[in-house]
């Protein structure tokens, strides 16, 4: 059935260009220590990986923060009175059904723009929510969140929503440069979402990225599946173990893939050869843990004033509502 009501963009562009991961992973495989972006484990085989994570046992940050949307989604719509709402890394957008169903029992949500860096996410994403919601506009945009934000134009009335715990996933550095495109998007008055892992036991933690399934090793490996496939490459993931673990003095769990054995890996469209040692690590992604004190002071320093802090009882995942009080850098 043909949609009326939705439209999809690719905006990746330049950012998305063969070159710029070839650039980017030439960079990060040839330094040390060695690291890949952790954009690029989400093609549509991460992507199914990753919603698989949201369903095991031990990964507790998707249920946590759910709960916490159920708890607040009316509260926050009622404040907000959001006409439009914006999530950069949407994937699934499971979770964002709540808010939608609150912005429509408020009366305020017209529109509906998902952004994703991976083309089936934004894409199956966006048809799904407009067959699901007839009344509303929805728009699917590919981008990365990182360097195309600006070719968003700009509208009154936002709601930006970075959920997942994603900015985690960024150095505190890297984190509020994004937050500051996030603003530039939100506009003037416009609100921001923002969900963030909260630091607990070291056995909890580790035990949400070390699942007993594999899934989040298969989730890890994967990244490698995509290097070869755009870069030419012959990595074979089974070389590889995967190791997580908490990082406490800089409040992360670290990911990484480490070499069983020696060997050499070629990468045929950079012309690279790289040889790894017995042991050796290949840093695939952090996912930072946060105190409410961090996420504040990560917020202010981008210029945003929290409104509302939404936590559980335990402490376990944190939602924080906060508004653009300046456009300055
Ligand atoms: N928001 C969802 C998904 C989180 S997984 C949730 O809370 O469950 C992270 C999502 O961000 C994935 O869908 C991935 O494709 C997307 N992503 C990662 N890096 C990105 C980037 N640089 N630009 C745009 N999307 C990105
Ligand atoms: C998307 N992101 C916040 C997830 C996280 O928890 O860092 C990705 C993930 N990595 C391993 N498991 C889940």
């Amino acid at each position: 059935m043909k949609l009326q009501n939705v439209v999809i963009d690719d905006l990746l562009g330049e950012s998305g260009a063969p070159d710029t991961m070839g650039r980017e992973v030439r960079a990060g495989l040839t330094s040390s220590p060695r690291r890949l972006p952790s954009k690029y484990f989400y093609d549509t085989r991460g992507s199914e990986l990753f919603e698989e994570i949201t369903r095991l046992p031990e990964y507790y940050l998707t249920r946590a923060e759910q709960a916490l949307l159920e708890a607040s989604a009316p509260a926050i719509a009622a404040l907000t009175q959001f006409r439009e709402l914006v999530e950069p890394g949407a994937g699934s957008a499971k979770k964002t059904r709540t808010l939608i169903d609150a912005g429509l029992a408020e009366g305020c949500l017209e529109r509906l723009l998902l952004v994703d860096v991976s083309h089936e996410m934004a894409e199956q994403g966006a048809r799904t929510m407009a067959g699901g919601y007839p009344g509303l506009e929805v728009h699917g945009v590919i981008a990365d969140f990182e360097a195309d934000l600006g070719k968003i134009p700009p509208a009154d009335g936002r709601l930006v929503v970075f959920l997942g715990s994603t900015i985690g996933n960024f150095t505190r550095t890297e984190g509020q440069a994004l937050l500051r495109r996030i603003k530039a998007l939100a506009g003037e008055g416009g609100w921001l979402l923002l969900g963030t892992d909260l630091v607990k036991e070291r056995s909890v933690l580790e035990a949400a990225y070390n699942d007993s399934r594999g899934v989040t090793a298969q989730f890890n490996g994967n990244i490698l599946e995509v290097v070869n496939r755009h870069l030419d490459g012959n990595f074979v993931t089974g070389r590889f173990e995967h190791v997580a673990f908490f990082n406490e003095v800089e409040s992360r769990i670290e990911s990484y893939l480490r070499a069983r054995s020696a060997h050499s890996v070629r990468l045929g469209k950079l012309d690279l050869e790289i040889d790894l040692d017995k042991g050796e690590m290949i840093h695939t992604e952090i996912s930072c843990k946060y105190t409410r004190e961090a996420v504040t002071s990560l917020l202010t320093a981008a210029g945003f004033g929290i409104h509302r802090w939404f936590t559980d009882v335990d402490d376990t995942f944190a939602l924080s509502l906060s508004r653009v009080e300046s456009q300055e850098p």
